[in-house]
């Protein structure tokens, strides 16, 4: 039966400058810098591994739009590395990485086909016969908001159709540009058998079968962009049914971790709670794990222990033996939220504006700051709240409500 396999990656953004973390110990601060080349580096063993026909590169593969010589140089060894065990690659450049820019470029190996400004269809055929049309486009200029989905057409006579695409899924809203928008609809018109897409850096499964992927970014670059990430691996089988695996290639995830205060919790307790969850988190993997801690409830601590918070001292007690070789699980941060004492306001007042609040939670809080995100300014430097960031946002306004009743008493 004929098959190809393939990676799928997108939104390299190699020589991120991870910037604002200079307070961070300098060993860790420079394996961050280091941490999308060494991600990217272990999109390519998987390659090798997997003895896939080619990867698919789906836009911005670098971080800057100078793309830093630095970038180029490291990107094209990994390619290389493909070149010498006979992969392929496509490659497409995106809004971080387009076309118009007066930077310097460096040659990629012969086995690297990248896709100029037109839609174009490349053809692909295999060792044993098998052939594929892949297809795609590159970036301009930074800004494309054209349906460029239009000039996506198959052209007949291969085994497999494979479609590359940067942009954005109509209605999505959040903090991503909406270039080179489409909908799921028009593409599944197009007939292909596999959508790889990039541009979305949290990993999305659009649909299956056909499949629509982002596989989101290698490596998370801020606390943020949290969680597993990595590329897919696909195997495209004649019959139909296509198989998707996901691999994990960051370096360093972020993640977050929520501990609930109980009356009575003293330093050593909540210390070892600290270090359990912190170490449920660390990875079988070379990889390191940053995280924030949020205690609930703070205010239920004695003042004693509260006070080491306050004053970072727990932190500090927490990030003893700091070692950023291999496997790590270092806490950055720690955030506390107080209980909010109810007996100021009567309980049905409270109950009120905790309903309010729930209300809000599920459905509200987007729609009263997506005005921030469809503004053309505003929406180039804000990213995305994560949940912690809302809660605290509801918090802080149910706070002030509160406060404020309490004071008109
Ligand atoms: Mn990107």
């Amino acid at each position: 039966m004929k098959e190809i396999r393939f990676i799928h990656t997108a939104d390299l953004h190699l020589d991120s400058p991870f910037r604002g973390l200079g307070h961070l110990p300098k060993p860790l601060v420079q394996r961050l810098r280091e941490s999308t080349f060494t991600a990217f580096q272990n999109v390519i063993d998987a390659a090798i591994e997997k003895k896939v026909d080619f990867v698919l590169i789906c836009g911005d593969l670098y971080d800057g739009e100078d793309r830093s010589i630095k970038a180029q140089a490291r990107l094209r060894k990994q390619l290389q590395r493909l070149e010498e065990s006979g992969i392929s690659v496509f490659m497409i450049h995106g809004n971080h990485d387009h076309l118009d820019g007066g930077w310097i470029s460096l040659d990629m190996p012969g086995n690297v086909r990248i896709f100029s400004e037109k839609v174009e269809s490349v053809k692909w055929i295999g060792k044993n016969g098998v052939s594929a049309y892949v297809y795609g486009f590159s970036y301009p200029k930074r800004h494309v908001y054209s349906r460029k989905i239009a000039e996506y057409k198959r052209v007949e006579g291969v085994d497999f159709h494979i479609a590359m695409l940067h942009g954005s899924e109509e209605g999505q809203g959040g903090t991503h540009q909406p270039y080179a928008p489409f909908s799921v609809d028009e593409l599944l018109k197009k007939t292909m058998d596999y959508w790889a897409l990039g541009h979305i850096h949290q990993k999305q499964i659009l649909h299956s079968n056909p499949y629509i992927v982002y596989p989101g970014n290698i490596q998370g670059r801020h606390q943020k962009e949290y969680g597993e990430k990595g590329c897919y691996f696909v195997v495209l089988k004649e019959a139909g049914e296509t198989e998707v695996e996901f691999i994990e290639t960051a370096d360093i995830r972020w993640e977050s971790i929520d501990i609930h205060i109980r009356e009575g919790m003293d330093l050593t307790q909540l210390f070892n709670e600290c270090i359990k969850e912190m170490e449920s988190l660390r990875s079988n993997k070379a990889e390191g794990v940053l995280c924030s801690l949020t205690l609930h409830q703070a205010d239920l601590l004695l003042d004693n222990v509260l006070r080491t918070i306050e004053n970072e001292e727990f932190l500090e007690m927490l990030q003893d033996n700091a070692d950023f070789e291999g496997a790590f699980v270092w806490p950055y941060k720690i955030h506390a939220t107080m209980l909010h004492s109810s007996s100021v306001i009567d309980e049905k007042l409270a109950d009120t504006i905790e309903s309010i609040v729930l209300e809000l939670k599920s459905d509200g809080l987007d729609e009263a700051i997506a005005d921030l995100y469809s503004h053309t300014y505003g929406s180039r430097y804000l990213d995305a709240f994560t949940e912690q960031e809302l809660d605290e946002i509801l918090y802080s306004a149910q706070k002030l409500v509160i406060d404020s009743i309490s004071r008109m008493k």
